[in-house]
């Protein structure tokens, strides 16, 4: 053994000279201590071996946990190697603790036309991978293209945000991941015997097969866009966002050079020339145009900008008005904001005959191909809401306590219809929801949704409502008793406040004249007080129920409950009284359910000793042995005893 270091003591480290280490699997020194080492059967002492300041060996065993104080940034992993430490970065951090950010490059800045351009040194051959960090919002773009100076051989480009890698125009293969949504993806394509891989966070996808010529020295890289607009425009313009930390195999293409001087790099690094590139990853100026109206406030967020908008405007750029912010509508009534205007929404009660008539006034432009309708009723045949014009019908009607929907429109013969299955004449509020399948077909199937319950699909097929666009009257309400709530056919609302008028240039307009009444009330069936013996009267629209007072029952309370039913009476007769009961008990029991024997021996009369047993208004004595007769009184001169009952009401 070849051992050029020395030994310490107690403990002691010791290096293998170069040559011994190549020996090793990992070629290189041990590092680390030692102690009580013997060489054949010879201990080697420390300070037998001769130890100077070139020397890599040191006495004692100091040991620093490097890695404890947490040393390496930006998640880079700290090694501990024993004498030092080591940080494996992750990408694009660089350095001894990672704290350097490879810088990222901004292209298209402000729309200009910007690229970088390096030559390849090596031979990276068939076989190489490329990766780099990429954001931007604009879906299409060239991100690469190298070139053997006169033909471009490899292209990646954006196309609808998904990479595409291409060898020519007609060969090229997809990424399906979207990558234009403002974020920052480290996305890796690797070329491996004519096949193409991607990925990007720690997902690999096989992309297909791609025959790509190989690189050698001299190829050119473009980046982000080529010297010549119309090239570019092959392959979806130039790229507007961020690169960073761009590799070919491990060479970055430095796009700024001189920043990275101060830091030693492991890789080599091509260094190019670059065109309109702006360091950093810096937006667009996104309201230097001012975009947003109405006073509206401009934030750029990158490469894009948010307005802030004063209360009474919404949208993007703050251009669509909030009606409802200025409260238009009367009291009792709720305002809702429709496009480029309000309605004033409210529940209306309706008796029998103040049917009201609606019609759009050929102001809607929308297809018509839902309606929404809410009621409430006790109303056990009434139509709701009808329109007809020559073929085509619309109905929704209450037929023997259950929902009736019959739709009949575009060309189809048959129509559409649906029946409820369970009543809904109950005096609560329902919700009746009807929408085409395939809003945008001639004729198709029609969904009913009511209340809670699940979509239903309707039988037959119907075409969407446009007929109602025509002028047709729609009549609501007609013989009918109760409320109705929001009604809206396409979203466009048919509302109870018909003296307002709106700004929107879509309404259902009332054509009929008359009173509607707000609000939703039925009669007031609680007034005559109903309720009997002081129960209380619950509204149930058009309907009441009696909430009894204790010990009342019936329709009205007017029962007296029986409360003797259970017998609750031991031992006497019941008798019932309001939410009570009294027991007539037996001769000889107490207690509220005469269920307790009267202790008889209270006052016993057994003498001479003897012993009272409690009966049933009774007791009998139990005499000692010289005793007999009822009470004991008798001296009795039989071994025999006797128990002799006395009744009470004996003498
Ligand atoms: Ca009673
Ligand atoms: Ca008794």
């Amino acid at each position: 053994m070849n051992l050029s270091s020395s030994f310490l003591n107690p403990v002691m480290v010791l290096t293998f000279t170069t040559s011994s280490a190549n020996n090793t699997r990992s070629r290189g020194s041990f590092i680390g201590c030692l102690e009580d080492l013997q060489i054949d059967y010879q201990a080697i002492l420390p300070l037998d071996i001769p130890h100077h300041e070139s020397s890599p060996v040191e006495l004692g065993c100091n040991r620093t946990e490097w890695c404890h104080s947490q040393p390496c940034s930006q998640r880079g992993l700290c090694v501990d190697l024993w004498a030092t430490f080591r940080c494996d970065c992750t990408r694009p951090y660089e350095g001894q603790t990672c704290s350097h950010e490879y810088p990222a490059g901004t292209f298209g800045l402000e729309d200009s036309s910007s690229f970088a351009s390096f030559t390849i040194a090596d031979n990276p051959g068939a076989n190489f991978n490329v990766s780099f960090f990429i954001r931007t919002l604009k879906p299409s773009g060239l991100v690469l293209q190298i070139s053997n100076g006169t033909d471009p051989c490899l292209t990646v480009y954006l196309k609808s945000g998904q990479l595409q890698i291409a060898t020519s125009s007609a060969n090229a293969v997809t990424f399906s991941e979207h990558l234009a949504d403002g974020r920052r993806y480290l996305v890796t394509l690797t070329f491996q015997g004519g096949r193409v891989h991607a990925s990007h966070s720690d997902r690999d996808v096989e992309l297909g097969q791609l025959a790509v010529l190989p690189l050698v020295a001299g190829f050119e890289v473009y980046v982000g866009g080529l010297p010549h607009q119309d090239h570019v425009s092959t392959w979806g313009g130039y790229f507007k966002g961020c690169l960073q930390d761009f590799q070919l195999n491990n060479h970055r293409m430095e796009f700024f050079p001189t920043q990275a001087e101060n830091y030693s790099l492991p890789q080599q690094v091509y260094v190019g020339q670059t065109t309109n590139l702006a360091p950093g990853c810096i937006s667009d100026d996104t309201c230097k145009s001012g975009p947003c109206h109405n006073g509206g406030t401009c934030t750029i967020t990158w490469n894009d900008f948010s307005c802030s908008c004063p209360a009474n405007f919404t949208g993007k750029t703050c251009e669509e008005r909030v009606w409802c912010a200025s409260d238009p509508c009367p009291k009792a009534t709720s305002c809702v904001d429709v496009p480029a205007g309000y309605v004033c929404l409210a529940n209306a009660t309706f008796h029998g005959n103040a049917a009201i008539e609606f019609t759009t006034n050929a102001s809607v432009t929308r297809a018509l191909n839902s309606l929404h309708l809410d009621f409430k009723t006790r109303d056990e045949d009434a139509i709701l809401l009808w329109a007809t014009e020559e073929v085509d019908s619309l109905q929704i009607a209450i037929q023997n306590s259950t929902l009736l929907v019959d739709i009949r429109s575009g060309n189809s013969i048959e129509g559409v219809s649906f029946l409820s299955q369970t009543p809904i004449a109950d005096g609560t509020w329902h919700r009746v929801s009807l929408s085409m399948e395939e809003p945008s077909v001639v004729s198709s199937r029609w969904l009913a949704h009511l209340d809670g319950s699940v979509n239903v699909t309707l039988q037959g097929n119907a075409g969407n409502l446009d007929f109602l666009k025509n002028n047709v009257l729609i009549v609501l309400a007609e013989n009918f008793t109760g409320c109705l709530g929001h009604v809206n056919i396409g979203g466009v609302y048919l509302p109870f406040t018909g003296q307002l008028s709106y700004p929107q240039p879509e309404q259902f307009l009332q054509s009929s004249r008359g009173h509607i009444q707000l609000g939703c009330t039925g009669a007031d069936v609680c007034a005559s007080s109903p309720c009997l013996n002081a129960g209380t009267c619950e509204d149930l629209f058009n309907s009441f129920r009696c909430a009894c007072s204790a010990g009342w029952e019936g329709p009205l309370c007017e029962s007296n409950i029986d409360d003797c039913k259970s017998s609750p009476c031991v031992h006497g007769d019941c008798v019932d009284s309001v939410a009570d009961f009294q027991c007539d008990c037996f001769r000889g029991y107490i207690g509220k359910k005469c269920n307790i024997n009267v202790d008889d021996c209270m006052r016993h009369q057994c003498l001479n000793g003897g012993t009272c047993v409690d009966g049933v208004y009774s007791y009998s004595c139990k005499c000692p042995a010289q005793y007999s007769g009822p009470r004991c009184e008798s001296p009795s001169p039989a071994t025999c005893v006797r128990q002799d009952q006395v009744n009470l009401d004996d003498p």
